[in-house]
């Protein structure tokens, strides 16, 4: 008699390669020609998803390398205008509803490469068909995961692009503080930046609606950021509860008392 073949358990801890990835890579590139918030002159997709595939298939999911992605970031690659690139980190959904909301502002999912990757997964496996879209490594699992070395390449060249007045939005209802020095603005963006093409670094520290004001501008984690930072001669500022994003958080939760009209 036959065994039932019990299925395999999986090799990673993360969520597989996002199914019908090519559909939506194309389908996002082709949006962002005709709608994106930078306009580009000829970008072409297919090369463009051709790239991204042979960035990963067929190869270690856990040894991915800059190398691999070079090609990708250079055919996405496109200017950023001056004193509007916005940083963030652990305010993920604010700040894409504030750079939404207010044009001024960019961050990296508002340019091309950015828009085509935000909240996909993808890796590959050595045996066919090549992709693995049953589970990838988690950026924890290993140094070299295609996320963590495709986001820490673009948030690189992102920072690197930065001029003028750039702005960074931080949450300060994190129990252990606004500033990361382990997180992709604290390790990789900080960096990056070029203090000889930008004048000033504005800091937002934003709380949650109803959440504990963890951290402040005079707290020791946004010491250690405005430290570092002017150890690299930036000029710094830094605001507590930015009214132009604190008013679009009461947006979502007008009734509550953090968003009475007095305070
Ligand atoms: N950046 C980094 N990670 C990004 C990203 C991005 O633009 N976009 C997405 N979707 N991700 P966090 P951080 C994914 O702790 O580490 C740039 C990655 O899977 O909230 O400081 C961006 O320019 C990553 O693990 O922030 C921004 O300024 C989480 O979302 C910083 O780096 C982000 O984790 C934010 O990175």
């Amino acid at each position: 008699r036959k065994e039932e073949a019990s299925p395999e358990p999986l090799k990673w801890q993360g969520g597989g390669t996002t199914r019908n990835l090519r559909e939506i890579v194309l389908g996002r590139c082709y949006s962002y020609l005709v709608e994106g918030r930078v306009k580009l002159g000829d970008k072409d997709c297919l090369k463009i998803w051709e790239s991204l595939k042979a960035a990963f298939i067929h190869k270690n999911p856990c040894n991915a390398t800059t190398k691999d992605y070079q090609p990708l970031m250079e055919l996405a690659s496109h200017p950023v205008p001056c004193n509007k690139s916005l940083f963030w980190s652990r305010t993920y959904d604010l700040v894409h509803l504030y750079s939404r909301s207010n044009h001024h502002f960019l961050t990296l999912e508002d340019t091309f490469l950015g828009y085509m990757l935000d909240g996909l997964s993808w890796c590959g496996d050595p045996s066919a068909p090549g992709i693995n879209y049953e589970s990838c490594p988690k950026w924890s699992e290993c140094e070299g995961s295609s996320g963590s070395v495709f986001w820490k390449m673009a948030s690189k060249m992102f920072a690197e692009a930065a001029c003028g007045v750039v702005h960074v939005m931080l949450n300060g209802s994190i129990e252990t503080g606004a500033f990361r020095s382990s997180s992709v603005f604290g390790s990789v963006e900080v960096f990056n930046l070029n203090p000889d093409k930008i004048s000033e670094i504005r800091i937002w520290l934003m709380r949650d609606i109803g959440g504990p004001q963890s951290d402040s501008c005079s707290g020791n984690s946004i010491k250690k950021l405005r430290n570092i930072l002017e150890e690299r001669n930036f000029k710094i500022t830094c605001e507590d509860n930015y009214r132009p994003v604190q008013l679009l958080q009461c947006v979502h939760n007008p009734g509550h008392p953090d968003c009475s009209l007095c305070t």
